[in-house]
């Protein structure tokens, strides 16, 4: 180094070596750079690219942002921000451009003053998504001149050059995904549609659109956009669409505490569920942290405060406690975080201590004096509060009762339970089975040394509707806990879930291909959601996916599971292009079907297919299983015609 003038082309490839060690690094291991190299490395690909926009939006330079998915699987983002510098870089001997997407970490060494808080988790800048593209194009519109570049996994094609000029200003990167790392290579609309979303919510005024080009009807590709005025209190409000309010307007808290800017947005509905999501730099911190416990200390302290104050506690002959004052809580927390330390199991726990005190302070204030300026709202929120500590006394009774019976009843598994003979659980499959017929088959048909059946008579409660307590009143869902071995803490707080006793590592929900079963089987999803949300998120939870037609010719029978399956294999097997020489069976229930036809198509684990259920964003399965399941009834309809199918919940 000490040499570094005299030894310029030297240095010139000592240079390159270095780019091409820290791309083949990311290349050998990807999971490192974006998480994993499934579906959630992909589209964690288009997050790199989009954050770089927003960045550039939050530095106030920028306001649309165009995603495309284009007919092949590659995608585009367009932005109108300042372009990416294209100037040479002197030390560097290439183009800014060049610069920044071959180096790791170079996004934003040009311009120090800009705030980069947008994205974090992985930050790891659009080099990477470089390096895992097969082809990666960048177009940049700056200075009245349209300059581009390209590259084959990260090695430029051609120096950037200029092909042109313009009046435009921006930046367009277009990238085709490596199919020989990652596993999986088609996009899911569903996701990018939702993280976009939630990206307008939480960055109020940029406008973001979302096309699909393999996805054309009459013309028309399938497109979104998302742009959101009111940020978080229209997020709160989108929510709770759903949900009856007690509160007419969401109260909205924002304010910039030692630095750390904290943003809020909250309100009540006369739900019993707290549906509290958290951010930190735009991410979302599923785990929490020390966001979200600040956040709860202020509430408790300052609604309980209030409560004693208004003597409305008086008569109550109950403790109240944390949980009571989020019975019914919307709210969505928003910081952003220099240099945020992400823990716990997913790395999305934040472990900033000085947060807690940020956030506290910020959301003790302005509630405070909302609570005094709106004496008739906070009157109706400290009964709500009031009303859950009387719920949840009664909840905890009802539930002692459940577990001591069955405790007592010497293991107690339900009667209607046929179990397997092996006990160790990581093998052991639990079937919900919706009604007795269909149990009955799947009881003959399965393997009964791993495989148990539980059948399930009718629909079982609807717990978006129901308070705790009802739960413990219902024979399906007892018998769905005692048989899986599983003790609820308290609803609203997913950590207390205790799963040491699971007796199956895998809960697969069956249910007839129709709009009765789709329902049976969000039900029981619900269920799943509100009060076991651990075993979603351990990815223990299936859905079984029968057949939905059976073709026969002759001796020849094929299953199909979906209408071009159908179309495709009734023109194979017709003799003679004959096709009404092919027999359609359409399977209704599951109950048309033998058990041998049953283990065949739908339990047989070497040919089976079922769908393992995650959640991919909490805010988005909670606004999704309050519409579904919650008050009004338009919105759900609307849903279940658009999916007569199926209720897109899962993967
Ligand atoms: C470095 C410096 C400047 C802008 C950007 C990067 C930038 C990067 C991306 C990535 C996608 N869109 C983008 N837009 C801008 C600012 C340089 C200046 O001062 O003009």
């Amino acid at each position: 180094m000490s040499e570094e003038k005299d030894k310029k082309s030297a240095d010139y490839s000592a240079d390159n070596i270095q780019v091409l060690e820290g791309l083949e690094a990311v290349r050998k291991r990807p999971a490192m750079y974006i998480g994993d190299i499934g579906i959630k490395g992909l589209h964690h690909l288009i997050w790199e690219v989009v954050d770089n926009s927003i960045d550039e939006a939050l530095a106030g330079h920028c306001d649309t942002i165009r995603v495309t998915v284009n007919e092949d699987n590659s995608v585009t983002v367009e932005d109108n921000g300042r372009g990416i510098p294209t100037d040479m870089h002197l030390k560097e001997k290439r183009s800014a451009l060049e610069v920044v997407l071959t180096v790791l970490h170079a996004g934003g060494k040009f311009d120090k003053d800009t705030y980069k808080v947008s994205g974090g988790l992985h930050g790891v800048g659009v080099s990477c998504v470089n390096a895992l593209s097969t082809d990666l194009k960048a177009t940049v519109y700056r200075n009245g001149v349209i300059v581009e570049q390209e590259f084959k996994i990260g090695v430029p094609q051609y120096p950037a050059r200029q092909v042109g000029t313009t009046d435009k200003r921006g930046t367009t990167i277009h990238f085709l995904p490596d199919a020989s790392i990652f596993t999986v290579t088609e996009f899911k609309y569903e996701t990018i549609a939702n993280r976009l979303r939630e990206m307008s919510f939480l960055n109020a005024g940029i406008r973001i659109t979302l096309t699909d080009l393999r996805e054309v009807e009459d013309g028309v590709a399938k497109s979104d956009e998302f742009y959101s005025e009111g940020g978080l209190v229209e997020f709160v409000q989108y929510l709770d669409e759903t949900r009856e309010k007690i509160i007419d307007y969401p109260i909205y808290i924002e304010s910039d505490q030692n630095g750390v800017p904290v943003q809020v947005a909250m309100n009540y509905n006369s739900s019993y569920a707290e549906n509290v999501v958290s951010y930190v730099n735009t991410i979302n911190t599923y785990e929490g942290g020390t966001h979200v416990t600040g956040f709860r200390r202020a509430l408790t302290r300052t609604l309980k405060s209030y409560a004693d104050k208004s003597g409305m506690l008086e008569k109550l002959k109950l403790e109240v406690s944390g949980d009571d004052f989020r019975e019914g809580l919307t709210a969505v927390i928003s910081v952003k975080v220099q240099e945020p330390q992400f823990e716990g199991q997913t790395k999305t726990k934040l472990g900033n201590s000085d947060v807690v005190g940020a956030v506290d302070s910020a959301v003790s204030e302005t509630l405070q004096s909302w609570l005094e300026e709106h004496p008739k709202e906070a009157k109706t929120i400290v009964g709500k509060v009031i009303l859950a500590a009387q719920a949840r006394h009664a909840a905890r009774k009802a539930r002692e009762m459940v577990q001591r019976k069955s405790v007592l009843g010497g293991g107690g598994l339900p009667g209607k339970l046929a179990d397997c003979a092996n006990s160790d659980p990581t093998i052991c499959e639990l079937y919900l089975v919706e009604g007795d017929s269909a149990g009955g088959s799947a009881k003959q048909g399965r393997d009964r040394d791993f495989q148990a059946i539980l059948p399930l008579k009718g629909k079982i409660l609807n717990v978006e509707k129901a308070h705790e307590h009802k739960i413990y009143d219902n024979e399906e869902i007892k018998n769905i806990l005692t048989a899986l071995g599983v003790k609820l803490g308290t609803a609203n707080d997913d950590k207390e879930l205790d799963m040491t006793g699971l007796r199956y590592h895998k809960i697969i929900i069956m249910t007839d291909a129709d709009i009765d079963g789709s329902h049976i089987r969000t039900l029981i999803l619900t269920l799943f959601f509100r009060y076991m949300r651990a075993l979603i998120e351990s990815g223990y939870v299936y859905i079984a996916l029968p057949p939905l037609y059976l073709l026969k010719r002759g001796k020849d029978e094929r299953y199909c599971w979906t209408e071009e399956e159908r179309k495709m294999l009734t023109a194979e097997m017709a003799k003679d292009g004959r096709e009404d020489s092919v027999g359609i069976q359409r399977y209704k229930g599951l109950g048309e079907m033998n058990p041998e036809q049953l283990w065949t198509t739908t339990m047989d684990p070497n040919v089976r297919s079922i769908k393992q259920v995650n959640i991919e964003s909490a805010a988005e399965a909670d606004h999704l299983f309050s519409m579904l399941m919650g008050d009004e009834v338009a919105p759900r309809r609307d849903f279940i015609e658009k999916n007569a199918k199926y209720a897109k919940i899962d993967s």
